[in-house]
C-alpha cells in the first residue's frame, strides 16, 4: 500500500514536473507574444555596439541579441534595440523596459545581491586600464599622480580609478561624465589627461578619435571586468534560456561548427555531442522551449563564440583586440561552455 502511494505520488510529481517544462516562463511568453525581443545595449562603442554608415548597428552585443532573436523566432529583425547609458542601464532592467541586456556590462557581486538583477555567463573578459595622450609621457599609472582622470557615471571603472588611487596613495581629479562623446571632448580640449575604462572600450574610444595615433592606452590593467548578460530576476526560465544560448556559441567553436559547415556538420556529425547540440535529437532545445534548430538557426546568423569575436575584435576588425583570455580553454583561455548535455 505505502509503496502503491508513493509511486502514485511519484507519477504525479514527475507529471507536474512535465507540464511545468512545456510552459515557457513569463518573459518568454511575453517576448513570443509581443514578436520581438527587446534588447538594452551601448549608446555607441566600437566593437560592442555601434551603428555603421548605414545606420545599422554593428557589435558583438549588437550580434548576441540577434542571435537571441533568432534562437527564439528563427528571424534576426524580431528585435528592438534599445541603446542605454551606463547609469540607465539596470533600471531599465527592473522596470520591464527591455528583456535582456547585452551592454558591456561587468558581472559583480553587489550587482547581483542589491540590484534585482541576475547575470547569465561571461562572453568577454575584459580589465580596466587607462588612456593618456601620447606626448604626456605617462608609461604607467604610478606616472598620474595628480591628473584629471575622465570616468563614465554608474560603471565599475569610477570604484577601480578609486581604489588604485587610494591603494597607492596618490591623488587625482575625477572628471565624471554621462557619455562618451562627453568625454571625447574633454580629452580632446585638455580637460582630462585621462580616460579610465575597460581596455576593449578604450580600443574602440581611441579608434573613434580625429588622431588615434595621439592616443596610447596603458599596458597595465587594474581589475576584472568579466561581461555578462544581465536579466530581471524572478524568472528562472528565462535566465536558463540566456545562460545556455551564450554556452551554445561557446560550445559551437569547441566542436568546431561555424556558420559555413553548420547545416553540413548536422547532416553528417554522429558525435552524440554534437547530434544533441544541433537538435538532430531535440533534448536541448525542449529544454529551454525552443524549436530543436535553436543552435543551427543561431550559428547560421551570426556564427559561433570565435566567429564572433573575430568579426568584431579580430586583426582586421578597427578595434582589433587580441584574444587573450577569450580564447578557447582548448586553447590557453577561459572561454570553457558547461556541458550542453
Ligand atoms: N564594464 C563597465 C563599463 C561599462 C561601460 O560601458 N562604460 C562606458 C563605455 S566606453 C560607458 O558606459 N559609456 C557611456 C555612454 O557613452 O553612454 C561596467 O560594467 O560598468
Amino acid at each position: 500500500m505505502f509503496n502503491g502511494l508513493k509511486r502514485a505520488a511519484l507519477a504525479i510529481a514527475c507529471a507536474a514536473g512535465l507540464a511545468s517544462t512545456a510552459q515557457a516562463g513569463p518573459i518568454l511568453d511575453a517576448v513570443r507574444a509581443r514578436g520581438q525581443l527587446v534588447c538594452g545595449i551601448h549608446v555607441g562603442t566600437a566593437g560592442f555596439a555601434l551603428p555603421d554608415s548605414r545606420g545599422t548597428w554593428q557589435g558583438l552585443d549588437v550580434d548576441l541579441c540577434r542571435g537571441l532573436a533568432v534562437a527564439i523566432f528563427n528571424d534576426a529583425t524580431k528585435l528592438r534595440l534599445v541603446p542605454l547609458s551606463a547609469s540607465q542601464r539596470f533600471t531599465a532592467l527592473g522596470s520591464g523596459e527591455i528583456d535582456v541586456l547585452f551592454r558591456t556590462s561587468t558581472q559583480t557581486m553587489l550587482r547581483d545581491t542589491t540590484l534585482g538583477v541576475r547575470h547569465a555567463v561571461t562572453y568577454f573578459y575584459d580589465g580596466h586600464s587607462f588612456m593618456v595622450r601620447r606626448d604626456a609621457g605617462i608609461t604607467r599609472a604610478r606616472d598620474m599622480a595628480g591628473a584629471s582622470i575622465c570616468l563614465l557615471q554608474g560603471t565599475t571603472n569610477e570604484q577601480v580609478t578609486a581604489d588604485y588611487f587610494r591603494t597607492n596613495n596618490l591623488r587625482f581629479n575625477p572628471v565624471v561624465f554621462e557619455r562618451n562623446e562627453q568625454i571625447a571632448t574633454a580629452l580632446q580640449n585638455g580637460r582630462c589627461d585621462a580616460f579610465g575604462t575597460d581596455a576593449s572600450l578604450l580600443a574602440g574610444m581611441r579608434a573613434a578619435l580625429p588622431n588615434p595615433r595621439d592616443w596610447v592606452i596603458l599596458e597595465e590593467t587594474f581589475s576584472k571586468e568579466p561581461y555578462g548578460a544581465y536579466l530581471r530576476r524572478g524568472d528562472e526560465d528565462w535566465f536558463e534560456l540566456v545562460r545556455w544560448y551564450t554556452y551554445a556559441l561557446i560550445e559551437a567553436e569547441e566542436q568546431g561548427i561555424t556558420s559555413a559547415n553548420v547545416y553540413e556538420q548536422r547532416r553528417t556529425n554522429a558525435s552524440p555531442n554534437t547530434r544533441r547540440l544541433l537538435g538532430v535529437t531535440p533534448e536541448l532545445g525542449q529544454s529551454v522551449r525552443l524549436d530543436p534548430l535553436w543552435v543551427v538557426n543561431v550559428v547560421k546568423a551570426i556564427g559561433n563564440y570565435g566567429e564572433l569575436y573575430n568579426r568584431h575584435f579580430g586583426p582586421e576588425s578597427p578595434v582589433a583586440v587580441p584574444r587573450g583570455r577569450n580564447r578557447l580553454w582548448t586553447d590557453g583561455g577561459l572561454m570553457y561552455a558547461l556541458p550542453l548535455r
